[in-house]
């Protein structure tokens, strides 16, 4: 074997431009051909459009290859420092597309496809998405992986390969539908499976101590269950250039197809049934976006896929022949929230009892190389996880904890002599009735960076949540504002305003997305506008077309497209925009002949299953709709639509037709916000609060072009200080008391009074994100935008200058600044690997 490797390697190198790697729209007509013919098995007669997806997929990934393989040789030296980014959720969203863009094949491909007789539009929107996160967080994963290629960062991204991903939404009479997600169904073209690179990981029983040869005290685990990862990679491009990392997700599977002890026994199913179990790991992505559940099995998927990452990172790290002692030279491991936390304790594992570390050696390691990313402050999403249920799945990993507890309180005592209560308030453990390992203290304590994701964010941190860590360690805390990638959210989303842009100020923009600013020079430009102006009015148009076809409504496309689209949350507020919906329309039954700005309200976004609240907040969306879409007082003028199934698909169409961007959320809660990001870089103007990187969103655009409304986090808490009473506001407002009391009469739910009444006792007797208080502000800043709406010049101009200002908002700032703040990770170039003919 090994010396048919050296005699391909000492081969003649051999260009091929052959089927697989031609990029001329011959050769990629052919090799479309081929591969559907060879690899799907099908020919013209019986293919489906699917079956033409999978076709020109696999022609796609063989072009990618050769960087692929190229990427991974250059970039496996041992002086080369690598960022691992661990994360429970990648929200990639199809690849097709990025993938074109990314190799800047684009027109070729389309040029081929449409010589096929065939439309390549068509087959990209073949691809079903993997949905393998919820929301922002998971986006935020997938954004930072195509800058960190963009960059020819060396980068894996670690995750779970979750077989069913976030599910699909149906609305059925006005109520969620949660349907599974099968996005397997059909196989997955862009992943490979490295099943030689399959790790153990183990869970469960107990530990003993022991003294080793050395006369040393060691601690030996005893588990109980044994599951293996077996490991699933998706390249990742860089936007032209040679760059492709790798996404790494773990699959569970049994150690071995059946247990032949039990199998011999006779137990079959018992065999077969611990087969089933152990695959269960990977089986399903929770669906709560921020607020947790403390499933056993949650934990289980957390500690399975960081395991296996972490052993694939020591293992990398010695074969480039690298020494343990030295990992945070060639490892940046960053946590995706608490989610992967539990990594800290299962290095420290990893060094001292499997690798015979001593403790500080292995904690100085292992502080060097993690990093954290705090990504909420909402007190019900902090991780705890009780210790009963802790210690009976991880024993080993409790006792670590409580070790690294013992040391880091002794810390403090030294820094703090007699502060008892700050003792408390840092411990690992929550004490009480049950005591609970608090994970955000584990991440905190064991890296040596801890950031948050937008500016207001990052003061929250180190003021509430984290203010004990921060005044223990404060050279620790930096603030890392979010971004988002303009290959997928401008390039690939609204080609017509890239070529716009690239015309007008060349396309350096795309790699340097500060360069938007020279769009600044035409924003009163008239012909400029027009085309400005032209685009927006085609990306409605074909959202119209759109909307039709999945809801049966006409929506007009001159009117104002005012979107909402986000995970259904109290705190983002989806009903305080229903409650300013409902006053308009109380408007327009008082006066019919009313002038108001013709509005399309556009709702998309899934609630967590098991958040009734959420729930009902759609229903209520949807009955809005039924009342003011089929009103004839309204005249069309107005109208509600609630589109289905909101995902990283539907985000594309959705962005480029948006003119006004609801980011609306109580001040102080949305820790960032990456979909206000995507709205203005595509010229949508905001209506929104000081709250996450809204903040700087406006600091950017100018206040002059955003429309800014509501309490501050300080008036916030305040407020709440004072003593909040939303019957105050209810009470001294009348076009408020009229909304809400028709909330509760049922005129808006076909005259089910009780349908909405745990709203509306929500709203009057706790109002927790302060809703009412916010009311007024609300209604009379939707008032400017809609008087605003009626200078069309004018209101280009402000979107022209939003969408020039929103270069700070490329995820390719956010990860240089990690890069040099937080990883001490530098670009490797990577050199194109001439492709060898394999010969005998
Ligand atoms: C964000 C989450 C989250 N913050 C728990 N926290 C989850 C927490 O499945 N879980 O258990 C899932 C997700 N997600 C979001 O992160 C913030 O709300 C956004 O404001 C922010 O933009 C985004 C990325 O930083």
């Amino acid at each position: 074997k090994s010396d048919k490797k050296t005699a391909a390697a000492a081969a003649a190198p051999v260009q091929i431009e052959d089927d697989r790697t031609g990029l001329s729209v011959e050769t990629l007509k052919r090799a479309f051909a081929d591969n559907l013919f060879y690899i799907q098995g099908k020919n013209a007669d019986i293919a489906t459009l699917n079956d033409y997806y999978m076709a020109l997929a696999y022609t796609v990934r063989d072009r990618l290859l050769q960087r692929w393989l190229s990427t991974i040789k250059a970039q496996l030296k041992p002086e080369v420092k690598v960022v691992y980014y661990l994360s429970a959720e990648f929200l990639m969203g199809p690849h097709l597309g990025n993938n074109l863009v990314s190799l800047g094949i684009y027109d070729q491909v389309r040029q081929a496809i449409q010589e096929s007789g065939l439309n390549l539009e068509e087959l990209i929107a073949q691809e079903e998405e993997p949905g393998l996160g919820n929301g922002g967080l998971g986006r935020l994963a997938a954004c930072y992986l195509d800058s960190l290629a963009a960059l020819e960062i060396p980068a894996v991204g670690y995750g779970l390969r979750y077989e069913f991903g976030i599910f699909d939404q149906e609305i059925r009479d006005g109520w969620q539908v949660e349907i599974t997600d099968k996005w397997l169904r059909y196989g997955n073209p862009w992943e490979i499976a490295r099943p030689e690179a399959t790790v153990e990981v183990k869970l469960g029983g107990h530990t003993e101590a022991f003294v080793d040869g050395a006369g040393r005290y060691r601690v030996r685990w005893i588990p109980e269950r044994t599951i293996v990862g077996v490991p699933y990679d998706t390249p990742v491009l860089g936007f032209k250039n040679n760059a492709a990392n790798t996404l790494r997700l773990w699959k569970a599977e049994a150690p071995e197809s059946f247990d032949f002890q039990a199998f011999n026994l006779g137990d079959y199913y018992g065999a077969v049934n611990a087969k089933m179990y152990s695959e269960n790991i990977s089986k399903v992505l929770y669906p709560n976006d921020e607020p947790l559940q403390g499933r056993e099995l949650r934990l289980e998927q957390q500690f399975f896929f960081v395991s296996c990452s972490l052993q694939d990172i020591i293992r990398r790290h010695l074969y480039v022949g690298g020494k343990l002692e030295d990992l945070h030279n060639s490892a940046a491991i960053q946590l995706n929230d608490t989610h992967p936390s539990i990594g800290i304790a299962e290095l420290m594992r990893l060094l001292v009892d499997e690798h015979n570390i001593d403790w500080d050696t292995a904690w100085q390691i292992t502080q060097n190389t993690f990093a954290y990313t705090n990504h909420t402050l909402l007190p019900e999403a902090l991780e705890r996880w009780p210790l009963s249920l802790f210690g009976s799945l991880l024993p080993r990993h409790l006792e670590i904890i409580f070790e690294i507890n013992r040391r880091f309180l002794q810390e403090v005592s030294a820094k703090f002599p007699g502060d008892t209560g700050r003792l408390a308030r840092l411990s690992l453990i929550q004490e009480g009735p049950e005591k609970f390992v608090r994970m955000a203290h584990l991440a905190s304590a064991g890296s040596h960076a801890i950031n948050g994701v937008a500016a207001l964010h990052s003061e929250l941190l180190k003021r509430d949540v984290l203010r004990d860590f921060y005044e223990l360690s404060p050279e620790k805390f930096s603030n890392k504002t979010n971004g988002v990638t303009p290959r997928r959210w401008i390039m690939l989303s609204n080609p017509e305003l890239a070529f716009l842009i690239s015309e007008s100020i060349g396309d350096g923009w795309i790699k340097n997305l500060g360069e938007l600013r020279e769009l600044e020079r035409f924003a009163n430009d008239k012909e400029f506008q027009s085309r400005w102006r032209q685009i927006k009015l085609n990306n409605k148009t074909n959202l119209a077309e759109y909307i039709r076809k999945r809801t049966g409504l006409v929506v007009d496309p001159h009117s104002l497209f005012d979107i909402q689209v986000k995970r259904i949350h109290e705190y983002k507020r989806q009903h305080l925009n229903v409650l300013y919906i409902i006053t308009l329309y109380n408007r327009l039954k008082q006066n019919p002949e009313l002038e108001i700005t013709p509005r399309t309200f556009i709702f998309g976004g899934k609630a967590a299953p098991g958040y009734f609240m959420a729930k009902l907040i759609i229903k209520l969306i949807n009955s809005v709709a039924d009342v003011v879409n089929n009103d004839p007082d309204v005249g069309g003028r107005l109208k509600v639509v609630f589109l289905p199934d909101y995902n990283v698909t539907f985000g594309q169409r959705v962005y480029p037709a948006a003119e006004l961007s609801e980011q609306i959320s109580t001040a102080g809660k949305e820790a960032s916000g990456t979909g206000n990001m995507k709205f203005s870089m595509n010229g949508a103007l905001t209506i929104g609060t000081l709250d996450g990187a809204n903040v700087e969103i406006r600091e950017e655009a100018g206040e002059e072009n955003f429309f800014l409304f509501g309490l501050t986090t300080e008036e916030v808490y305040a407020l709440k200080a004072r003593g909040y009473n939303p019957r105050d506001y209810y009470n001294g407002n009348p076009a408020l008391r009229q909304v809400i009391d028709q909330l509760a009469s049922g005129v808006l739910s076909s005259g089910e009074t009780h349908l909405f009444a745990p709203l509306v006792d929500h709203l009057l007797n706790r109002d927790e994100y302060l809703l009412l208080a916010d009311y007024q502000s609300y209604v009379e800043c939707q008032d400017r935008v809609g008087e605003a709406y009626r200078d069309q010049e004018h209101w280009t101009r402000m979107s022209i200058l939003n969408s020039a200002r929103m270069g700070k908002f490329s995820s390719d700032r956010a990860i240089r600044e990690y890069c040099e703040d937080i990883w001490g990770a530098v670009a490797v170039d990577v050199v194109l690997e001439e492709y060898v003919q394999a010969t005998a």
